[in-house]
């Protein structure tokens, strides 16, 4: 496994959309294991392939999931590791309700916004072992899962705020990235 580096708007390549994948193989697996390594170290709780550079349909997700009943006498969780692949997802149906979360995203560093999304969605896929499935996410699961099938269309949480807000954090971010390459030369 290995880490990769994750791209930051503005990056044209973050507006590319990604290709569907033939079938799965080593290499891809081998990708799908990156992609969870780099998202668990960024912190994040998912991962477009395109975050990384490869213009490919697949997304890594883990909402984590806290055991409140093995929690000791400080009231802690324990939090168990529960990663996701997904090939080729595409939403089969959502439902007409939303549900608004606060929002970031590891390609757009430091900047949170409230995004309203259907509240589920029935998800069709290939698994990890290129096995085709399919489910329905609810609550922050389906927002999440919203929010990698954007970014292999293209599209960033920052796209559905006004154009004020958009273009005051693309600045801001343009600015960061411009103090970064001086520190660098
Ligand atoms: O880590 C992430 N947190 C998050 C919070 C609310 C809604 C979506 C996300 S996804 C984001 C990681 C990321 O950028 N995935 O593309
Ligand atoms: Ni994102």
């Amino acid at each position: 496994m290995a880490l990769r580096e994750i791209l930051t708007e503005p990056n044209k390549l973050l507006r590319e959309k990604s290709l569907a994948v033939e079938g799965v193989d080593e290499d891809l697996q081998k990708l799908m294991n990156d992609m969870l390594e780099t998202m668990y170290a960024a912190p994040g709780i998912g991962l477009a392939a395109i975050q990384v550079g490869v213009p490919k349909r697949v997304i890594v997700l883990d909402i984590r999931w806290r055991d409140k009943s093995e929690s000791t006498s400080d009231e802690k969780q324990v939090e168990r590791k529960n990663p996701m692949c997904f090939v080729n997802p595409e939403i089969i149906a959502k439902s007409t309700n939303n549900s608004i979360y606060e929002e970031g995203c590891l390609s757009v560093p430091g900047q949170f916004a409230e995004i309203a999304r259907p509240d589920k969605c029935h998800v069709k896929y290939l698994d990890y072992y290129g096995q085709p499935k399919e489910f329905v996410a609810e609550g922050m699961l389906a927002t999440c899962i919203q929010h990698e099938i954007d970014h292999l269309e293209g599209i960033l949480f920052i796209d559905y705020l006004s154009k004020l807000k958009k273009s005051m954090i693309v600045k801001k971010l343009t600015k960061q990235k411009e103090q970064l390459d001086r520190i660098v030369i």
